[in-house]
C-alpha cells in the first residue's frame, strides 16, 4: 500500500488547488479521480450552451500572479470548453498531472485510530494510505436522474446534462427533443438546441428566474484594465457576501424612490448577471425588498416573450427571487418565440409516463428522438455519502449525518479526524463564487497543516460542542434570510427523504473568512490538537488486565 501525506479525492477545481498548495509545503499528496479526465463538473457538463455564470476574472484562482496575468479569458462568461482548457493549462504549469492517479473511484476511507491514518480503497481494491484525507468532490456530482415508468422501453436517446456524451458531437439537427428540467443547465441548452433542431420541447416544472448574462467578448483594454488591478478586485471579491468582483450596493431598494430603483435595477440587468441578488443589500432579506427587484424581472422576462399564454407560464411566480437558485441566460425566453419550441409545463399536465416514441403526459404524447435530463443533482452531501467514509469506531459519515450534516466551520467533522471536506454543508459554498470558497479553505487547511507539522501534532478533530454551535449559527443566519420560505437544493428539498436541512452558509464569503481567522488565531478553537491519537492515549490510560 502505497503512503502518502495527504490523498485529495476528487481532481476539479479544488482538488488541484490542494495539490498544488500542500505540494508546495513538502507533502507528498496523490489526488484520485473517478473519471479519466481532470476538471470535476466541468469535465463532465459539456452540454451544448455550457457556461459559467460568475465572471471569467473572478471564476479563476488568485494564487498565482504570473497565472492570472498570462492567461487570457476571451469571454466574460467563460464557455465549459475554455474553462476546461484553463483547467489543463493549470495542471501542466504546476506540473500536477504526475500526482494524479485517474480512473481511481474512491470506494471506501477508513481512519485508523491508533495510527491516525485514513485508508483509501479505489475501484478494483486498490489502496493508499494518507495522514490527511481532503474531499474536493464538489457540491453538484451526483447526477439526479428520474424513473418514469416506461422510461428504459424508449427507443430514442436519454441523456443527462452532467453525463455529457464525451468525444461526440451529437447532432440535433432534424431530431425531435425534450429537455426536462429548467435549471441553469435547462435554460443555458435550450436556446443552443432550439437554433439546430427540427423541435424542441422544454418540459418545466417551476419557471425560474433568470437575469441576461449580457456575455460578451474580452476585449484587449478590458483585460489590460483587470489585469493592471486584480489585486484591488481579488480584495473585493473576498471582502463581499458572495465572492463576486464588483463593489455592493449599502442600500435598501426600500429607501429609494420607484424612480431611481428602476435606474439601479436597469443598469444591473445589463450588467451584473447572477449579481443583480446584490443590486440592493437587502434583496435577500427582506421579502418587501425581494418583490421590488421580482417584479422587475418579471415585466423584463415578460418582455420578451411573444405568446401571451406562454408569458403567464414562463414568468416565475411562487418564490422569492433568488431563494432558489436563479439562472443567468443568453437568449432562454426568447427561444420560445421559435415556432420549433414548444413548452410542457408539467405542473399543469404532469408527465405519465415514457413511451417507446417519447413522453405521454396528461394533455397528450409528444414523440422525441432525444430526451435531456436537466434534472440537477443530489447536492452537497450526495457526493459525500456515495462512497463508505469510516471514522471512529466503525461510524460512517452518512449515519453521522443521519438528520442532516453537522461540521465545525463547514470543513471538519468530529468522529472524522484529519478529515477536511472543502465547500462542503456548513460552508459558502454554493452561495459565493465558489472559487473563492475553495481557496479560502484550502489555505486554511494549509495553515492548520503547517500549525500540526511545528507543534508535533498527529491528530486533529472537531469538537461536538463547537459543531453544535456552528450548525445553531448557520440556521440562526439562514432565518435571516430568505432562503428558507421555498423548497430548493439549498435545503434538501430536490431528494426525497433527505434531511430538511439547511445546507450552506449564508453569513458571506467575508463573514466565513472571519470566522475562519478567528479559529486559527484562537489556537484552531473548536479543534483538539493531539500529539497522541486519542485512541492511543485512551489505551495507555487504561487499566492493564493481570
Ligand atoms: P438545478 O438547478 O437543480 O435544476 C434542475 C431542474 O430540473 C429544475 O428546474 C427542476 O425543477 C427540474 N426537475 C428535476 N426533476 C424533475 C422532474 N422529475 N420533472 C421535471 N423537472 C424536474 O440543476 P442544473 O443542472 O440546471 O443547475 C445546477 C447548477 O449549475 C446551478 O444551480 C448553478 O449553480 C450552476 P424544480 O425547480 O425542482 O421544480
Amino acid at each position: 500500500m502505497q503512503e502518502v501525506d495527504a490523498i485529495v479525492i476528487g481532481a476539479g477545481f479544488a482538488g488541484l488547488r490542494a495539490l498544488h498548495t500542500l505540494r508546495g509545503q513538502g507533502k507528498r499528496v496523490l489526488v484520485l479521480e473517478a473519471s479519466d479526465g481532470l476538471g470535476g463538473v466541468w469535465y463532465h457538463n459539456q452540454y451544448p450552451g455550457a457556461r459559467c455564470d460568475v465572471e471569467s476574472y473572478d471564476y479563476s484562482y488568485s494564487f498565482s500572479p504570473e497565472l492570472e496575468q498570462d492567461w487570457r479569458w476571451s469571454e466574460r462568461y467563460a464557455t465549459q470548453p475554455e474553462i476546461l482548457r484553463y483547467i489543463n493549462h493549470v495542471a501542466d504549469r504546476f506540473d500536477l498531472r504526475k500526482d494524479i492517479v485517474l480512473n481511481a473511484r474512491m470506494t471506501e476511507a477508513r481512519y485508523d485510530e491508533q495510527a491516525a491514518r485514513w485508508t483509501i480503497t479505489a475501484e478494483g481494491g486498490r489502496q493508499w494510505s494518507a495522514h490527511y484525507f481532503v474531499m474536493c468532490v464538489g457540491q453538484l456530482s451526483t447526477t439526479k436522474t428520474p424513473d418514469y415508468p416506461g422510461q428504459s422501453g424508449f427507443k430514442g436517446r436519454i441523456i443527462h446534462s452532467a453525463v455529457w456524451p464525451r468525444n461526440e458531437t451529437i447532432d440535433f439537427t432534424g431530431k425531435r427533443v425534450a429537455i426536462i428540467g429548467t435549471g441553469s443547465s435547462g435554460m443555458q441548452m435550450t436556446p443552443v438546441i432550439a437554433r439546430q433542431a427540427a423541435h424542441l420541447t422544454v418540459f418545466q416544472r417551476t419557471p425560474n428566474f433568470s437575469v441576461p448574462a449580457s456575455n460578451a467578448p474580452v476585449s484587449d483594454e478590458e483585460d489590460r484594465q483587470v489585469k493592471a488591478h486584480y489585486r484591488e478586485r481579488r480584495e473585493r471579491a473576498w471582502n463581499s457576501p458572495t465572492g463576486l468582483g464588483f463593489a455592493v450596493n449599502r442600500q435598501s431598494a426600500l429607501e429609494v424612490s420607484p424612480e431611481e430603483r428602476e435606474k439601479v435595477y436597469e443598469a444591473a440587468w445589463h450588467r451584473l448577471g447572477f449579481g443583480f441578488a446584490l443590486a440592493y443589500h437587502d434583496i435577500l432579506i427582506n421579502a418587501e425588498a425581494n418583490e421590488t427587484a421580482a417584479e422587475f424581472i418579471r415585466r423584463k422576462i415578460a418582455s420578451v416573450i411573444d405568446k401571451p399564454e406562454l408569458r403567464e407560464k414562463l414568468v416565475p411566480r411562487g418564490h422569492h427571487f433568488a431563494a432558489r437558485r436563479p439562472s443567468v441566460d443568453s437568449g432562454y425566453f426568447q427561444a420560445f418565440n421559435q415556432d420549433n419550441v414548444e413548452l410542457a409545463y408539467v405542473k399543469e399536465s404532469p408527465i405519465v409516463e415514457f413511451t417507446p416514441e417519447g413522453i405521454r403526459t396528461t394533455a397528450k404524447l409528444h414523440a422525441f428522438d432525444v430526451i435531456i435530463f436537466a434534472t440537477g443533482f443530489d447536492a452537497f452531501t450526495g457526493s459525500l455519502f456515495k462512497p463508505s467514509i469510516v471514522g471512529r469506531s466503525g461510524i460512517t459519515l452518512r449515519q453521522k449525518w443521519e438528520d442532516g450534516p453537522v461540521t465545525q466551520l463547514g470543513v471538519s467533522v468530529s468522529d472524522f479526524p484529519n478529515m477536511l471536506i472543502v465547500v462542503g454543508p456548513g460552508s459558502p459554498s454554493l452561495l459565493s463564487n465558489v472559487m473563492v470558497s475553495i481557496e479560502e479553505q484550502i489555505d486554511w487547511l494549509a495553515a492548520l497543516i503547517k500549525t500540526m507539522d511545528a507543534q508535533g501534532i498527529v491528530e486533529f478533530e472537531a469538537e461536538p460542542e463547537a459543531e453544535r454551535a456552528w450548525v445553531a449559527h448557520v440556521n440562526e443566519r439562514a432565518r435571516e434570510t430568505l432562503y428558507l420560505t421555498t423548497d430548493s437544493y439549498y435545503n434538501g428539498a430536490e431528494v426525497k427523504g433527505k434531511a430538511r436541512v439547511f445546507m450552506p452558509y449564508s453569513g458571506g464569503v467575508r463573514g466565513y473568512r472571519r470566522h475562519l481567522r478567528e479559529c486559527a488565531e484562537q489556537g484552531y478553537s473548536g479543534f483538539a490538537l493531539r500529539k497522541t491519537p486519542a485512541a492511543r492515549a485512551a489505551k495507555a490510560e487504561a487499566p492493564q488486565a493481570v
